[in-house]
């Protein structure tokens, strides 16, 4: 009996930076509705899901920069989302700019979470590739300031055993340049993971490297599709993308199968659902065979990788 569950990719367009929490969210549950006539066990929503994308500017009153940020979830604002996936009978994840006192300490990280069927909060994840920069650069376009912003995550790459329908799978979670180091996949793929899911916000243009923009979509889909392939497990992954206070971002969300094939893809830069049937045990061939770690994976030979930062050349 083959664990089929369905899953849905809910991209969201361009949000502004007067657009509101519950405009954001009414717009969310419009695809979550959509998601439950498509009969949807599982929705992924981007990174940094309920504002625009601050880090594109540069703020130094720190109160300014918080207003970007959720101290609790869910809150009055984003229960609506929750109950509305809850009476639907919808799991989800989430991507939100996360404020939180720990260790005495106030912590600020990119964070996602895997909310099952039940509205329980069962998987956190937080940002550890973190792009761009810490300091002001005015001659960028636009900033990219994750650097400055957010702590490094420190919950590694945990994978959740999850119901999902009546189906327990395996499930991890990512965030937008995560996706682009196979080392992030690897880990998930070590113990196990079955199906990934990765919001993220990619800006068309990149300033420090404008001749790579115009490979942006193939980059996206490039690392997407060849790790679910290397690591035998399927990846969602689901843009903000559009048009945001005069920075475009790319769309191309998608579902991609352990065979790295792309089974469903968006076709515009808005507010688009895609959707899969996804069977979890379509990566077993691969990790009982080409990618059995146990049997092929040679770790005493890696060890650079773990050790070494940066790259080291040769006398
Ligand atoms: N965004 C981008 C990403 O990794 C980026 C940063 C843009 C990296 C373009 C390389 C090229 O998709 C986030 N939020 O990580």
């Amino acid at each position: 009996m083959s664990r089929v569950i369905t899953v849905g990719a809910a991209q969201i367009g361009g949000i502004q930076r007067s657009e509101n929490r519950p405009q954001v969210i009414a717009r969310m549950i419009e695809l979550l509705k959509q998601a439950r006539s498509n009969g949807c066990d599982l929705v992924a929503f981007p990174e940094l899901t309920l504002t625009t994308f601050f880090p594109r500017w540069y703020m130094e009153d720190q109160a300014e920069v918080d207003t970007f940020f959720e101290r609790e979830m869910p809150s009055n604002e984003t229960a609506p989302l929750f109950n509305a996936a809850r009476e639907w009978g919808i799991g989800f994840t989430l991507g939100f700019a996360e404020l939180t006192e720990e260790g005495g300490k106030t912590r600020r990280f990119n964070t996602q979470i895997l909310v099952d069927k039940s509205g329980k909060i069962i998987g956190k994840y937080r940002k550890i590739h973190l792009p761009g920069h810490a300091e002001h650069e005015p001659w960028r376009a636009f900033q990219h300031l994750e650097k400055r912003y957010f702590e490094v995550g420190n919950l590694s790459w945990g994978v959740n055993r999850a119901r999902v329908d009546l189906q327990s799978g395996l499930f991890g979670q990512m965030i937008c340049n995560d996706r682009r180091w196979p080392e992030s996949y690897r880990v998930m793929g070590l113990q196990g993971v079955e199906m990934i899911l990765l919001g993220y916000n990619t800006p068309v243009h990149n300033p420090p490297a404008p001749e790579h923009d115009r490979l942006g979509d193939f980059h996206n889909h490039l690392v997407m599709q060849s790790a679910a392939y290397q690591n035998a497990t399927w990846v969602v992954g689901v843009a903000k993308c559009g048009m945001e206070e005069g920075c475009e971002m790319i769309g191309g969300s998608c579902i991609i199968a352990p065979t790295g094939e792309i089974v469903a893809q968006a076709v515009t830069r808005g507010d688009e659902l895609i959707v899969a049937r996804c069977d979890l045990d379509l990566g077993q061939s691969y990790k009982n065979s080409v990618f059995n770690f146990a049997r092929h994976r040679e770790p005493e030979q890696y060890r650079m990788i773990v050790e070494r930062k940066g790259a080291v050349l040769p006398e």
